[in-house]
């Protein structure tokens, strides 16, 4: 009989390969070495260390899974998961700034850019030397996107953008912005743009005040009849499903993410109940302790066994969207119910910064929106089973 690795249940580590198992360890590294120590001052102050992206881009950590011909890893998607994971344990807003960089610009460049587009972007944006955002979006238009009201007009060589986005990650320090409108030159469908910092009527004001994800920076982009060339057209998508593919690989990378700030809730309820003595033994020897531990370890194990299963269908060219929908939700609501205990079962402790869990549970409340909210995930499960469309 096998020993019982409390810690890794169902032996992961085992199903990882070699290279995969590397990438997570310096992930992992950095994160706790480099990240953790400056995190708790960066949540308070509500301060984005901009470096950030150079260091992950010196790991080739940025676009990961992108080619090496233009700076990245070509790694797995499996490996992109992994790093979610290992950088989510430490913050979620940290977790952010690596995946919109890798999954919401680099990765449509990629897809859907012509070579050029390619040559100029990527390896930057790879190394970190250039931040970008994703401008999906609108003040009205958030679980339904179809709705939005961007528009891009065509003039003489190029396109005018008017319109403007909310809640965009990274855009006050953005130099690159990938914008969804609505383009009557092309019947109207949704095409991509991508944007330079420093053009005339383009700005992203920061959106200040937010009690979670604070170490990533939030903000608007405004387009006042921003002039582009016909170059900054992405060319090689039209349509919804433009922007959804990049959110299928956001939101993949996410469903690793939360396990990873959900492992280190799970852990530090751990180690604090079995420090913290009250009514004479420690609290975890109570039953109520124990089961919450067991719940806990039990909702990781099946969730990040869940995620590297579609990790590998993603690498075997077999994902379907659906798939992701569930590890997405699935994963956020946990992780969320997770560090909300965790919370719970460090007492007055845990709302101090430095036992990070309230931060987790804060920021998790943001993940478990974003990219399609709990319920929109939902409802696109429910349409699967159904055939039936509940959105309206
Ligand atoms: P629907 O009619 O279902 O589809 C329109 C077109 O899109 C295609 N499609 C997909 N393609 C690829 N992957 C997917 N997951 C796709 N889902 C749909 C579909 O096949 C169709 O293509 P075509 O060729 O027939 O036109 O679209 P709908 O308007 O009814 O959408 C419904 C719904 C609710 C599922 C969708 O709108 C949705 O997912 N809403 C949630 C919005 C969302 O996730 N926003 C995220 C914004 S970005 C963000 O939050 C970044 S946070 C980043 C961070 O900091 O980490
Ligand atoms: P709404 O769509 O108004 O939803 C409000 C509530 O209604 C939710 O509970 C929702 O589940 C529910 N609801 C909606 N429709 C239905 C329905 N049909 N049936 C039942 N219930 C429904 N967007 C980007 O484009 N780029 C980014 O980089 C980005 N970063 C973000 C960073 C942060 C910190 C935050 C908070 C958001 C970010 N977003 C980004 C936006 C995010 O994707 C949206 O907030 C999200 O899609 C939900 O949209 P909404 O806020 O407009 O909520």
């Amino acid at each position: 009989m096998a020993a019982f690795d409390w810690s890794d249940p169902f032996r992961l580590t085992d199903q990882l390969t070699e290279d995969e198992r590397l990438i997570y360890e310096t992930a992992q590294s950095f994160a706790e070495e480099s990240l953790r120590p400056r995190v708790v001052a960066a949540y308070q102050n509500e301060t984005t260390d901009r470096p950030i992206f150079e260091e992950m881009g010196a790991l080739g950590l940025l676009g990961l899974t992108l080619p090496e011909d233009y700076g990245c890893a070509g790694a797995s998607y499996v490996s992109y998961g992994l790093v979610a994971r290992a950088v989510e344990a430490v913050d979620s807003g940290y977790r952010s700034m690596m995946s919109v960089q890798s999954s919401l610009v680099m990765y449509p460049i990629h897809a859907y850019g012509d070579e050029n587009q390619r040559r100029k972007y990527l390896p930057k944006l790879a190394s970190g030397e250039w931040v970008g955002c994703f401008g999906l979006t609108e003040p009205d238009a958030g679980s339904d996107p179809s709705g939005m009201k961007t528009r891009a007009e065509k003039i003489d060589g190029g396109y005018r953008l008017s319109g403007a986005k909310m809640w965009i990650s990274n855009s006050p320090i953005a130099d690159v912005f990938v914008v969804w409108a609505k383009s009557a030159a092309h019947d109207g469908a949704i095409r991509g743009f991508i944007l330079d910092k420093g053009m005339k009527g383009l700005t992203a004001p920061k959106i200040e005040g937010k009690l979670s994800l604070r170490t990533s920076v939030t903000g608007e982009i405004v387009m006042d009849g921003v002039e582009v060339p016909e170059e900054a057209l992405l060319p090689n998508v039209s349509g919804l499903k433009g922007p959804f593919g990049c959110l299928n690989r956001a939101r993949y990378g996410i469903s690793w993410g939360v396990m990873g700030a959900a492992e280190d809730s799970w852990k530090r309820a751990l180690s604090y109940t079995m420090e913290r003595t009250q009514f004479g033994r420690p609290l975890a020897a109570t039953q109520l302790v124990q089961k919450k531990l067991a719940d806990m370890q039990t909702e990781i194990a099946l969730g990040l066994q869940a995620s590297l299963r579609v990790g590998r269908l993603f690498d075997e060219g077999k994902m379907a969207p659906e798939m992701i929908s569930l590890v997405k939700r699935n994963n956020c609501g946990k992780a969320l119910d997770i560090a909300r205990t965790a919370r719970d079962m460090h007492g007055g402790n845990g709302i101090m910064g430095e036992y990070h869990v309230m931060r987790h549970a804060q920021n998790l409340e943001t993940v478990n929106t974003y990219e399609g909210t709990h319920d929109v995930h939902a409802l696109i499960l429910g349409k699967a089973q159904t055939g039936l469309q509940a959105f309206f």
